[in-house]
């Protein structure tokens, strides 16, 4: 029998339009995921969780403006805004969000020298978060995501997921996308190539 569990990324402020990392309708889809959260039996939310100074924001990098790129050990890394800074009002998830239901919380980019956009590992991608030990104990094998960024958190969990071995499908019309660079259009062709159900 299938499990399954909703997984749903990054649903904060500074994602939202007005926020430091504003996506585009971002807060659109809360109600679409406020509905969601009541069909699924179980539920987790993502938060992305920042010290300040992190090494992913570009005033950390003299000379380097945002969604500029640089090497870092692990590989290149887009540069962004100073966002969902920890205990600040931007990493708050959206006042609207019904998230009590969830049963796990997952943070992730707490580590001041390595990005992290999958709910499942740091952008390293052998750091793991713990998520996929969870869901395993759990004996969930089939995971939906919603959120923020399609094309980053949302795009990069569900590629790992796949790795898992979980069934995976995204819900387009649950999240919304950064698109830098046709990076929309890129992961999307990843997923659907990976064996992710774009829904
Ligand atoms: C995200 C960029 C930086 C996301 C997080 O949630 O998609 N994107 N940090
Ligand atoms: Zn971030």
């Amino acid at each position: 029998m299938a499990k399954e569990a909703l997984i749903v990324v990054d649903v904060q402020n500074d994602f939202c339009p007005g926020g430091a990392l504003g996506v585009e309708a971002g807060d659109e889809i809360v109600p679409i995921i406020n509905k969601l959260i009541l069909r699924f039996d179980h539920v987790v939310v993502t938060q992305d969780w920042h010290p300040a100074g992190h090494t992913s924001f570009a005033s950390s990098h003299p000379g380097k403006a945002p969604f500029e790129s640089i090497m870092m050990p692990y590989g290149p890394q887009t540069l962004w805004p100073e966002h969902c800074i920890q205990g600040t009002s931007g990493a708050d998830f959206h006042r609207d969000l019904e998230w009590t239901k969830a049963e796990l919380l997952v943070r992730k980019g707490f580590r001041p020298h390595v990005d992290s956009y999958s709910a499942f590992y740091e952008n390293d991608h052998k750091t793991p978060t713990g998520l996929a030990g969870y869901l395993r104990e759990r004996e969930i094998t089939n995971v939906t995501f919603a959120g923020l960024a399609t094309d980053y958190c949302v795009a990069y969990s569900a590629l790992d997921a796949i790795e898992h071995g979980f069934a995976v499908d995204v819900l387009l019309d649950a999240c919304r996308g950064i698109d830098l660079g046709g990076s929309l259009a890129s992961m999307i062709t990843k997923m659907r190539k990976a064996g992710v159900t774009l829904i």
